[in-house]
């Protein structure tokens, strides 16, 4: 039933021998390969797949060989088109994959609940108990479905499987997880764009550029391998400036030409001094501004109405808008005018006007550099000088459109001031600027394909209720935030069955003791299914367990996509090799047609061949299948994308860029000179840490940071390749300036308590003047607090009782601020409730 600890050993060691990489084999459970093991393979075979460790879906190759009867894992590489090879890679994280497939943390068959919810005990259960149990729980509420809440994210199935229970079950909630991932930055450029706009809607052009500046991004840390980082080495390579903003020294800020260690979440005051500069010295790029965005259009100075809205005839459906005429000192519409005044100010019929851009001017005038250094320690001449050299170099240069964005309060107006620089410069859309990806292909869905009975979701969703209470731009499917505080505050019902597919929820959410708590309530959550791979924090909670596949160790159903670059890179995802002796998982897709069969929404007898499905989704998108199959992608479109707007007129009022939202103007007037996320108009908004005054000695904000080998909530941080890196590199743990140390008399390796408002995590110090002197900062989810939540799971077999620690061997002296901080206090109501994760003071205490 078990893979034993002897034949793990047995398989890696073999596998050790038959590569021809340098493989990562963990050294304590795989130690070296013995003479008798090493013997040859019969035979290799190459699967083509793409790696979903971080959900960047870069196409591997994976070398599966033959030996002794037993298949092994024998090395992975990155698979590429040899034309378009700038834009394929892999990072270091799939190297793990043939010590993941023997993590002791693995679920090996379904497992029910034995004890009170939140203990962490199980049974093993067979696949027909497990399906029965969950289709019951599911078809009592299928008169009710809003009461099935759904969790997927991770996995090529994610999108199945949210589509699975709103068009097939009827629930309207199901959600992501980007509310705590990069909803800030998406709400931000929402203004500007009329659309929520993710890190994926944009390409850096960082293989053309001259001067690339990151703010609270590294991609030398949060790697997207394909394409990504592989741009940004290019970019390098051609001596592209890199300026560096980060609260921690880092790979990137040792590989950065400058760089500035700030205070966390301060960020915002060097971009609104940036902006300062750029206006007040007229470095802006006019004629961009002219043609692509709403810089010439006049509001009144009192109210900041626009003066004149009308229809354009240029534009279907689009608003032109009245200017002041340069060419004769006439008003008329923008549509009509030869020569729009960028910087106007004047009376019309009697009452005073100005332009969006000397409104935008008028309000950052007082965040100069000087007032910016004050905040963040960043000498005033620097930012002047940032400011002449990003326009000197434009449109080759750019302030870089980030990736996480929930981390502080003020996120979502950082990214809206950063992306107004990049338009100030005409950089957004230019050849080495910000350029815009490829977009993405469709496919069929399987659903439709194999003729499961669809009906329509209903019902009031939780974001639909908690919009009515007030919270504002929540981003449709990214609401797990939300979901966390319907389970706190039992609001608007009770939820039936909590499904969470490959979500580390728990984890992954803010949530604290608050979201622990209520998750053993049956009156909140009467039932909590999870499918994982392995052990988490939220299958503690669990009381169902569904034991699914690595990502290469069955035949996905659907076609993927790897989306971040110019090149449209379709890939199929191809089963490597079975998963271990022992471990009896299945596919998420399996799972939903076994449910769909029990709930009479398929015929009993319906076979499924993965493989035809996928073979359909291709010819219906006019893709070879068989040249797919055998090269593991295919390219769709390969065009740089070089415009402003990205091709087409915007989802904006004007079908422009709108430097101040002429929507957002109507609704949100009322917070113009208010420092709030919601104001129109660029402004300070203060991180949430910062409202308390300073912080006492003993008082930080802990940072959490990718190091290139974590994957955030997930299976990697088990592997020894993970947690040996991080000891290696003095990562294990939380790093303190030494003036703070001294100062609370720590050493290097003592033993803390990390207080938060809403739980307590234990961390091991590492001293260093790496980082900033407020923060504390640590790889993500490298801790678990039992205090908090519980770190070992028991497991009755059929041979005895299993025990697996999630964090052992001393590790998980790291932190997580999801169990620190209060998730109805260090969230940002105004963007959708996101978390703001980091936005809170941890005390320390010593042990
Ligand atoms: N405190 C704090 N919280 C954070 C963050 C932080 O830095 N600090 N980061 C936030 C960010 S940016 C994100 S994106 C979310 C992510 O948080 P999650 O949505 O939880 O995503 P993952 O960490 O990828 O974990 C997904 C779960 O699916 C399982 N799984 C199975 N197969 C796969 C697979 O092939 N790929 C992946 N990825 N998982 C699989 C993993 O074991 C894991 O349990 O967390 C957010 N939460
Ligand atoms: N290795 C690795 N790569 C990944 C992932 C992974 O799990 N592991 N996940 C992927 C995902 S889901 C995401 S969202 C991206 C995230 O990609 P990034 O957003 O680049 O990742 P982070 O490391 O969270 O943050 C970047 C930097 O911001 C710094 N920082 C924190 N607070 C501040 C601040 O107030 N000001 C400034 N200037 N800097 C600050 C951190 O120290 C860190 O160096 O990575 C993707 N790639
Ligand atoms: S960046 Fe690395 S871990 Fe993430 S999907 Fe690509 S290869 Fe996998
Ligand atoms: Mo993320």
């Amino acid at each position: 039933m078990r893979i034993t600890r002897r034949e793990a050993l047995k398989l890696a060691a073999v596998a050790a021998a038959s590569s021809a990489l340098p493989l990562s084999i963990p050294r304590r459970r795989l130690p070296r390969a013995r003479a008798g093991s090493s013997a040859a393979p019969t035979s290799i075979r190459v699967a083509n797949t793409a790696c979903i460790i971080c959900g960047q879906r870069c196409p591997i190759r994976i070398y599966v060989a033959e030996v002794g009867g037993e298949q092994v894992v024998a090395k992975v590489v990155y698979n590429t088109d040899p034309e378009y090879d700038r834009y394929f890679a892999a990072c270091g994280r799939p190297q793990a994959i043939p010590e993941l497939r023997f993590l002791p943390q693995r679920i090996r068959r379904p497992l029910l609940r034995v004890g009170a919810r939140g203990e962490g005990r199980f049974r093993e259960i067979s696949w027909e108990e497990a399906l029965n149990i969950l289709a019951e729980k599911l078809k009592k509420y299928l008169d009710e479905p809003w009461r099935i809440v759904v969790l997927s994210h991770q996995g090529f199935e994610g999108g199945l499987v949210r589509s699975f229970f709103e068009s097939v079950l009827g629930t309207p909630n199901t959600t992501q997880h980007c509310d705590t991932c990069h909803t800030g930055c998406d709400i931000g450029r929402k203004p500007i764009f009329g659309a929520y706009k993710g890190p994926s809607a944009f390409m850096p052009d960082y293989a053309n550029a001259k001067l690339a500046v990151f703010m609270g991004r590294n991609p030398a840390g949060g790697i997207v391998a394909s394409a990504w980082t592989k741009m940004f080495t290019e970019g390098r390579a051609n001596k592209m400036k890199l300026v560096v903003f980060d609260v921690r020294e880092s790979r990137l800020t040792e590989l950065a030409d400058e760089y500035y260690i700030i205070p966390p979440g301060t960020d915002l005051a060097v971009s609104l001094a940036l902006l300062n500069i750029i206006l007040s010295e007229r470095l802006y790029n006019k004629d961009y501004l002219v043609k692509w965005t709403n810089a010439p259009m006049l509001v009144y100075a009192d109210t900041m109405e626009p003066v004149k809205l009308a229809p354009n005839p240029l534009m279907k459906g689009k608003k032109t808008y009245l200017v002041y005429d340069e060419a004769d000192g006439k008003f008329r519409l923008k549509t009509e005018a030869l020569s729009p005044a960028l910087e106007y100010e004047g009376t019309y019929q009697g009452r005073p006007v100005k332009t969006v851009l000397l409104a935008i001017r008028d309000a950052v005038k007082n965040y100069t550099p000087e007032w910016a250094e004050k905040i963040t320690g960043v000498p005033a001449n620097a930012i002047r000088r940032l400011a002449h050299e990003l326009a000197d170099a434009a449109p080759k240069a750019f302030i870089d459109h980030g990736y996480k964005g929930t981390r502080y309060y003020n996120e979502g107006m950082l990214n809206r001031v950063n992306m107004l620089i990049n338009i100030m410069l005409g950089s957004l859309g230019a050849k080495g600027g910000i350029a815009y990806p490829a977009g993405k292909p469709h496919f069929k869905s399987p659903i439709d394909i194999l003729g499961i009975a669809k009906t329509k979701p209903r019902g009031t969703s939780i974001p639909g209720y908690w919009a009515s209470q007030g919270v504002e731009n929540i981003r449709p499917g990214c609401w797990s935030m939300l979901v966390a505080r319907s389970i706190i505050e039992g609001k608007p019902y009770p939820i039936g069955v909590l499904f969470i597919h490959l979500e580390n929820f728990v984890s992954h959410v803010l949530g604290g003791r608050k979201l622990a708590e209520a998750l053993k309530d049956e009156n909140r959550v009467e039932f909590i299914v999870v499918l994982d791979t392995v052990f988490n924090e939220t299958t503690m909670y669990a009381d169902l367990v569904l034991p699914v596949p690595f990502f290469f160790e069955y035949e996905p159903i659907t076609l993927n996509y790897a989306k971040k670059s110019y090149v449209s890179v379709v890939v199929d995802p191809q089963k490597a090799l079975d998963p271990p002796r022992g471990v009896d998982a299945r596919p998420t897709w399996w799972i939903l047609v076994e449910i769909a069969k029990r709930l009479g929404k398929l015929p009993p007898g319906a076979s499924v061949d993965p493989i035809a499905v996928k073979r359909k989704q291709a010819e219906e998108a006019g893709i070879n299948y068989a040249e797919l199959r055998r090269k593991g992608y295919a390219l769709l479109w390969t065009k740089p994308k070089y415009h402003p707007w990205g091709g087409k007129p915007l989802p904006t009022t004007t079908g422009e860029l709108e430097l101040v939202n002429v929507e957002w103007l109507a609704k949100y007037r009322s917070y113009i000179g208010k420092e709030s996320p919601l104001n129109p108009l660029p402004c300070w908004v203060p991180p949430l840490w910062m409202r308390k005054g300073g912080l006492a000695d003993n008082e930080f904000v802990v940072v959490e940071f990718q190091d290139p080998l974590t994957a955030i909530n997930n299976f990697m941080r088990f592997a020894r390749l993970v947690s040996d890196s991080l000891k290696w590199g003095r990562l294990y743990g939380v790093q303190m300036h030494p003036s703070r140390a001294r100062r609370l008399g720590l050493r290097d390796g003592d033993l803390v308590r990390l207080v938060g408002p809403n739980g307590e995590v234990t961390a091991r110090v590492i001293v260093t003047e790496k980082v900033h002197p407020m923060v504390l900062a640590a790889p993500h989810a490298t801790a678990l607090d039992e205090r908090v939540v519980p770190n070992k799971v028991v497991v009755e077999t059929s041979s005895g009782t299993l025990t697996v620690k999630l964090f052992g061997d001393g590790g998980g002296y790291g932190v997580n601020n999801n169990f620190l901080g209060d998730p109805m206090v260090s969230v940002v109501p105004e963007e959708g409730y996101r978390a703001a994760q980091h936005d809170f003071v941890v005390r320390v205490e010593k042990l």
